[in-house]
């Protein structure tokens, strides 16, 4: 008889298991992104199930245990990896809720695999809850999930998180299926985002295309109140700074400075590759201060590290190739022989490696177009223990609104952009500390631990 995963009073729904199989031996590893560093420790603490895809088009794996909680795989087929996945949820509804920085695609044919696939994920979640239970369901590609979830579960709690932005009413508006969505959402008893900008975009959406009554967060609906708010995400402050305490990390850090020169500054960029990041235009910036030599490669050095990330879609392709063409460039007109102006890694490192980087950079580089948060910004300041260091910050990441102490630029302006990166490398120490200080208090006040409480906390009201 297959395994059964036992009914549990936490739920987590995402598109992915938090886990894939190792490659080096037999069994499961935990994987890296910002969803997965934010549940996680939530997840652990009360042992619960998580139902997300395994990857793969085969036969799913039974349910399985790993590190003190459950795994539920729902299966999908090779045409619905395309259709849901590929297509709607990343070429229709992830360009879409990122200001339409690449045009979205909208194709009818990805539409109902997203309702087919919605479904499982719903029906699987109905058989694992326990009565009551709370269920969360996280981000755009199971935004249906809640009103099929109640219909076919009316005793639970649930919850639905959006990780990526929500868009304006204008924009959300070219969306074929918006009602559909709208009211899909709103079988949810609280629907979570970043900022408060995203949840009132949402409350007036439904006022509009579903003639919801909204009062506050309140929004009514065929006589169900959900409520619509902001629980901006977080870190796990504390595994971060004793990471940044370990002697092995600090060694590193200490190491990688070494090497590329001690009297050099040190530039970091930190990403998925993937064109909201904004990765190109702020490799452009570091060209154009070298090109017009406000800053020479014997004073400042960028690693930008570029987690590959959907890399058979075309928009990934091009902006890879862009990426790549970019660092070429200014590698070839300055670098020297032993002197790098930029070191570009497109790979995913281990944790602490990463925080050898954070601790060894003088300026963290966070520039994306459009961005939900960006918890990258948030574990650059919880790494600075000693409070020096400079954050640029895109002023369109939900992040900014938190860490207003960035330096803030406008990732479409490539001069100011440059502007403030000369402005971080120039930064007094004094300075630094300033604003160091006051971010790190920021989001030390705020830990995953506490977005986790609030946010479960709401659906427990
Ligand atoms: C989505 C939203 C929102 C990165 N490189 C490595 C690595 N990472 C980890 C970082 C960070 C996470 O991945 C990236 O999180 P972000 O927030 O920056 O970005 P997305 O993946 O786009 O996440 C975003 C987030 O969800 C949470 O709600 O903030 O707006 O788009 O934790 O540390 N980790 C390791 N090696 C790497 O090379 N181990």
């Amino acid at each position: 008889m297959a395994k059964r995963a036992r009914k549990s009073d936490l739920v987590i729904l995402a598109n992915r298991l938090p886990v894939h199989r190792a490659k080096a031996r037999d069994g499961w590893e935990v994987s890296p992104g910002g969803l997965v560093s934010a549940l996680l420790p939530t997840l652990t603490r009360q042992t619960g199930v998580w139902v997300g895809w395994a990857g793969g088009t085969g036969t799913p794996p039974a349910p399985f245990e790993h590190e003190g909680f459950w795994n539920v795989a729902v299966e999908l087929s090779e045409s619905e990896f395309d259709n849901y996945y590929g297509g709607f949820s990343n070429r229709t509804l992830w360009p879409l809720y990122h200001d339409a920085c690449r045009p979205p695609l909208y194709h009818r044919r990805w539409w109902g695999p997203y309702l087919e696939v919605n479904k499982r994920f719903a029906e699987a979640a109905s058989e694992v809850a326990a009565k009551g239970a709370v269920v969360l369901v996280q981000d755009y590609h199971l935004q249906m999930v809640p009103g099929m979830l109640r219909e076919l579960r009316p005793d639970l709690r649930i919850g639905f998180f959006l990780h990526i932005p929500f868009p304006p009413v204008e924009l959300f508006m070219q969306l074929p299926w918006r009602s559909q969505l709208v009211e899909g959402l709103l079988g949810a008893d609280v629907i979570g985002f970043q900022t408060k900008q995203a949840a009132q975009n949402f409350i007036r959406l439904g006022q509009r295309l579903v003639g919801a009554k909204a009062s506050r967060s309140v929004i009514e609906h065929k006589g169900r109140k959900s409520r619509a708010e902001a629980f901006p995400i977080s870190i796990d402050v504390e595994r971060l700074e004793s990471l940044c305490r370990d002697p092995k990390v600090i060694a590193r850090a200490a190491q990688v400075r070494h090497r590329l020169g001690n009297d050099r500054k040190i530039l970091l960029g930190v990403d998925r590759l993937d064109y909201t990041k904004g990765i190109d235009i702020r490799l452009r910036s570091m060209y154009d201060l070298l090109a017009k030599g406000t800053k020479t490669i014997d004073e400042a050095v960028l690693i930008q590290v570029s987690v590959p990330s959907r890399e058979d879609v075309d928009e990934y392709i091009e902006l890879r190739s862009a990426v790549e063409e970019l660092v070429g460039q200014t590698n070839g007109e300055f670098s020297e022989v032993g002197r790098m102006a930029v070191h570009y890694l497109r790979r995913s490192l281990p944790i602490d490696e990463l925080a050898a980087f954070y601790l060894a950079a003088d300026v963290m580089l966070v520039t994306p177009l459009r961005d939900g948060m960006n918890l990258v910004a948030k574990e650059y300041v919880a790494c600075r223990l000693e409070d020096t260091g400079s954050l640029v910050l895109s002023e369109f990441t939900g992040a900014a609104h938190e860490l207003d102490r960035a330096i803030l630029v406008n990732p479409h302006d490539v001069d100011g952009m440059a502007a403030g990166i000369a402005q971080a490398l120039d930064m007094t120490l004094p300075e630094q500390q300033r604003r160091m200080k006051a971010m790190r208090t920021k989001v030390k006040r705020n830990t995953v631990f506490d977005w986790a409480d609030r946010f479960v906390g709401a659906l427990r009201d």
